[in-house]
């Protein structure tokens, strides 16, 4: 069977110890760090939750993916406005979401963002910044176009940036939505995220091209194509996108060149997948590769980063005890917020 993926480059494999040059300090460094190993611990822990029936619904993650996320978010101003997909915890991490909200939306307990009524990541916080991920793939991309076409003509300067699968490219909304974005020349950022898989359908046998940055060229929109595994690089090259953005440049997309290493969520054990590419893959974890790189630069001790992810753990591990004691919702509340109150039923 012809790998979805070869090689980010010829010699990538040799190259994969070397991340892409950076001019963060060593605390925003270090911060980018915590950020990855929250999102995974959190993925783990909501992972065993799963198995123990805790989580009500599908579980999502983003396992192998995470660099992608956080290394993007990171490289935003305050201001600037984000819509994840389910596979873009990381991004919300960046944003203040906290693992409480996280555990709580994923149990469905009454006290979590949306009450009990959704049962993942499909929740907004516009005060953080975020736009709610919609199921519909491809339909966030004209929603951010929107958002990115307000900020050009009330002149307010923020950046919308928004993701999208390898799958998700295939949508006519994606195209319809580029498309627009390209011609208003609104300052729209996409991250595409090129995993190999779209559920159990391999890139190649769903479209024709090999980099998903064609697409983003049919429609005169600005593509490069990062190694979504190097956190730094994605980091910086989303630094770029969104700075030509905010000057006045248009559009810009990303293709992430990363593997998705698990199935499409908790209940898809990924047997169609080559049991080959995921070790391929294993070796350029990007949480590993960051932690090599911030060893042998000298950015931080063995100690530090232990540091570090032990306490990650300690918070996560007082979370989960406060989220399985949150309330499930009352059954009173079913209807509230679902339907806009009737104009004139006093509702
Ligand atoms: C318009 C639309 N069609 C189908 C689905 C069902 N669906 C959800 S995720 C998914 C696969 C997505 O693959 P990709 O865009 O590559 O993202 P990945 O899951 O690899 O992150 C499909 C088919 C959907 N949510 N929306």
């Amino acid at each position: 069977m012809r790998a979805p993926l070869g090689p980010l480059d010829p010699g990538a494999a040799a190259a994969a110890e070397r991340l892409a040059a950076t001019d963060l300090p060593k605390e925003r460094q270090l911060e980018l760090f915590r950020l990855l190993q929250l999102n995974r611990r959190l993925e783990e822990r909501l992972t065993n939750l799963y198995r123990q029936g805790k989580v009500v619904g599908g579980l999502y993650g983003s396992r192998g993916q995470e660099a992608i996320s956080i290394g993007s978010a990171f490289a935003l101003e305050p201001g600037d406005v984000v819509a994840p997909l389910i596979r873009n915890l990381g991004s919300m991490l960046v944003r203040g979401v906290t693992p409480f909200e996280v555990l709580t939306q994923y149990m469905a307990r009454g006290t979590s963002p949306t009450g009990g009524k959704d049962c993942n990541l499909h929740f907004g916080d516009l005060s953080r910044g975020l736009v709610s991920p919609i199921s519909m793939l491809g339909a966030l991309i004209p929603v951010m176009a929107g958002v990115a076409l307000a900020s050009k003509l009330e002149r307010r300067g923020f950046v919308a940036l928004t993701y999208i699968g390898d799958g998700g490219t295939s949508t006519g909304d994606f195209h319809e939505g580029m498309n627009l974005a390209a011609v208003l020349e609104v300052p729209l950022v996409v991250i595409a995220e090129h995993n190999g898989y779209a559920y159990s359908t391999p890139t190649g046998r769903q479209m024709k091209i090999r980099d998903l940055a064609q697409r983003a060229a049919a429609y005169g929109i600005p593509a490069r194509i990062v190694d979504g595994n190097d956190v730094l690089a994605v980091h910086e090259a989303t630094r770029r996108a969104a700075a030509a953005a905010r000057a006045g440049a248009g559009p810009q997309m990303l293709e992430v060149k990363t593997f998705r290493m698990k199935g499409h969520a908790e209940h898809d054990d990924a047997s169609y997948v080559p049991p080959e590419l995921f070790d391929e893959w294993r070796a350029r974890d990007p949480i590993l590769r960051f932690e090599r790189h911030l060893l042998a630069a000298g950015t931080a001790t063995r100690a530090e980063l232990d540091d570090l992810a032990a306490r990650v753990d300690a918070d996560l591990d007082a979370d989960l005890e406060a989220a399985l004691a949150a309330p499930m919702p009352p059954p009173e509340r079913a209807l509230e917020g679902v339907y806009e109150p009737w104009p004139g039923s006093g509702a």
